[in-house]
C-alpha cells in the first residue's frame, strides 16, 4: 500500500473524521484522528509499519533501539521492531507504584539512540515527554517519525527542543488525497485549512519580531531587549554583566547562615532562591541584610513559596502574616492547579509592586503528576498572564517565547537522585540539550566544603552549556 492508498483506507474504517470535534485541549475541531482503530485493521498496521520504517530509511536516521509513544504507537513500533529485528522499550505512562518504579522497561546500554515513533503529532508535547523519560534512563534521543503532522507548529517545537521529527504525510496532503478521490468537499478542505492557519502551536514566522520564538537561541542581551516585564529585563541583563546562569537554592534553617552563604556565592549567581518559612529566626532584619547583599552582589531575590490556594487565599498569603513576601521577593512562584485565579489573587499584590511571578510547568521529582496537558496548560497561562508571569519552572524549555525564562531545579554537576525522590540533571544537559535558561543548585552548593568555590564551578559549567547552546551544538 502506497501513502495515497494508507490515507484512503484510513478514511474508510473512520481513523479520520471530519465535522464538529472537541479536542483534549477543548478546542473545536472540523478534523479528528482516531488512529486508535488501526489495531482492529491488520492491513493497515503492517502497511503503517512499512511506511514508517520506509520514512526513517530516507531521513537517514540513525539508532539502535525502537519506542512507541503510549498507547496508539506502541503496537506500530512493535510491529516495527519485530519486522526490522530492531530491539524496542516500552515507555510506561505512569511509573509502577510497586517494585522497580521503572519508566521505561526493556534491555538497553546507556548511550544507545533511540528512535521515537508516534501516530499523531500536534504540538509534540507527547513526543517530547518521552524523549525525557528516555534521556532520564541514558537513552539518547535525536529523532521521531510519526504518521501523520497535524501541521500546526509542533514539528517546530519539536526542532526547539533538538529532536527532529520526520512525517510519512501530514494534514494537508490528507486533504490533497481525500479530494482527488471526492471523499470530502472544497469547503470542507477550506474549513480544516482555516483551522491549522488559526491554531498554530507556535506560528513561527508569522509573529511579530519582537515576539519571535527563539529557534536560533538569543543571548541574555538580546532578551533583555526582547521582554517588556522590568524584572525580567533585570534579570537578563544581571545574568549578561555577571556572566552567571546560576540559581543559588540557599536552604537552610538560620538567617546567619543564609546570610553567610549569600554573600559567599553572591559574587556567581543571577539569582537567590529561598525558603523563608524553613528559617527558625525569621525577621525583618534578616531581609533587610538579605537585600543588602542582592544590592551588594546584584542578584535578584527569589522565594520559592509554590503558591497553589484560590486568588483571595494567595493575595494574603503573598502580602501578609509574618513573612509579607511581596515586599521583599523580586519574584515567586505559584502551581497552576487552582486557575488562573492563583494569578490574579497575586497580581492584584505583586503588579504594583513590579514583582513577578514564575509559573510550576514540571517539576524534578519522580513520579510528580506535572505533565502532558497540565503542562500544556500552564503555559497558556502564563501567555496570557505575560504582564506578571516572566516565565516557568520546569524541567526543559516549554515555550520558544523569548520573554520566558525556564528555571530548572534539580541540578548537580553529576546525574543522580535523592533519597525522597529529587532528580539531579547536569547543567550541560538542563541547558544545552533541554534548552531550560536557568540552573537551580542547592544542596550541590551548600553541602560544599567551599560553597563559593563551588558555586564558581557551576557558573562556568552553566555558562559553557549557555555557549554550545548559542553555538547550535548539542550535550549528546
Ligand atoms: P537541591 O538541594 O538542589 O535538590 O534543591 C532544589 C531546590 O529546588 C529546593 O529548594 C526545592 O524546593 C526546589 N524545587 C525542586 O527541587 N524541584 C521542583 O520541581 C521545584 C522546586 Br518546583
Amino acid at each position: 500500500m502506497d501513502s495515497e492508498g494508507l490515507i484512503l483506507r484510513l478514511f474508510d474504517v473512520n481513523a479520520v473524521k471530519f465535522g464538529s470535534f472537541t479536542l483534549k485541549s477543548g478546542i473545536q475541531s472540523p478534523v479528528y484522528f482516531d488512529l486508535r482503530v488501526m489495531v482492529s485493521y491488520p492491513d493497515i498496521m503492517d502497511a503503517v509499519a512499512e511506511t514508517l520504517f520506509e520514512t526513517a530509511r530516507k531521513s537517514g536516521v540513525k539508532y539502535s533501539v525502537l519506542c512507541g509513544v503510549p498507547y496508539t504507537a506502541l503496537p506500530i513500533a512493535t510491529l516495527m521492531a519485530v519486522k526490522q529485528k530492531v530491539p524496542m522499550v516500552i515507555r510506561r505512562k505512569e511509573a509502577k507504584s510497586y517494585g522497580t518504579k521503572k519508566m521505561i522497561e526493556g534491555v538497553f546500554e546507556q548511550g544507545d539512540v533511540c528512535l521515537i515513533v508516534e501516530d499523531v503529532v500536534t504540538s509534540g508535547s507527547s513526543v517530547m515527554e518521552t524523549s525525557q523519560s528516555l534521556a532520564e534512563v541514558g537513552l539518547k534521543v535525536t529523532d521521531a517519525i510519526v504518521l501523520l503532522d497535524r501541521a500546526q507548529g509542533g514539528a517546530a517545537r519539536l526542532r526547539d527542543s533538538g529532536i527532529n521529527l520526520y512525517s510519512a504525510f501530514d494534514l494537508p496532503r490528507v486533504l490533497e488525497v481525500l479530494q482527488s478521490h471526492s471523499k470530502i468537499s472544497a469547503e470542507v478542505v477550506q474549513s480544516v485549512k482555516l483551522f491549522i492557519q488559526q491554531n498554530m502551536i507556535t506560528s513561527l514566522p508569522q509573529q511579530p519580531a519582537a515576539k519571535k520564538p527563539r529557534r536560533e537561541y538569543l543571548g541574555y542581551k538580546a532578551r533583555t531587549e526582547l521582554c517588556e516585564h522590568p524584572v525580567a529585563k533585570q534579570l537578563f541583563s544581571i545574568m549578561e554583566d555577571k556572566q552567571t546562569n546560576l540559581a543559588f537554592s540557599v536552604d537552610v534553617t538560620t538567617s546567619s547562615q543564609v546570610l553567610e552563604l549569600a554573600d559567599q556565592v553572591g559574587p556567581y549567581i543571577c539569582v537567590l532562591k529561598t525558603h523563608v518559612d524553613i528559617l527558625e529566626d525569621f525577621s525583618a532584619t534578616f531581609i533587610q541584610s538579605l537585600q543588602d547583599l542582592a544590592q551588594k552582589h546584584n542578584f535578584l531575590i527569589f522565594e520559592d513559596r509554590k503558591f497553589a490556594d484560590i486568588g483571595n487565599t494567595v493575595q494574603h498569603q503573598y502580602s501578609s502574616g509574618v513573612y509579607r513576601i511581596s515586599e521583599w521577593s523580586h519574584i515567586t512562584n505559584a502551581h497552576s492547579v487552582a486557575g488562573p485565579g492563583t494569578i490574579s489573587g497575586l497580581k492584584a499584590v505583586g503588579g504594583a509592586k513590579n514583582r513577578a511571578c514564575l509559573l510550576i510547568g514540571q517539576m524534578s521529582s519522580s513520579g510528580n503528576l506535572a505533565m502532558g496537558d497540565y503542562t500544556q496548560a500552564t503555559v497558556k497561562m502564563a501567555e496570557e498572564n505575560g504582564d506578571f508571569v516572566i516565565g516557568f519552572i520546569s524541567t526543559s524549555s516549554l515555550s520558544p517565547d523569548p520573554k520566558f525564562i525556564h528555571m530548572t531545579p534539580g541540578v548537580k554537576l553529576v546525574e543522580g537522585k535523592d533519597d525522597l525522590g529529587q532528580r539531579y540533571l547536569t547543567p550541560a544537559e538542563v541547558i544545552t540539550n533541554r534548552k531550560s535558561d536557568i540552573i537551580i543548585v542547592g544542596r550541590g552548593i551548600y553541602q560544599a566544603s567551599n560553597p563559593g568555590e563551588v558555586a564558581k564551578q557551576y557558573q562556568a559549567a552553566g555558562m559553557k552549556a549557555y555557549h554550545q547552546l548559542l553555538e547550535g551544538e548539542t550535550d549528546r
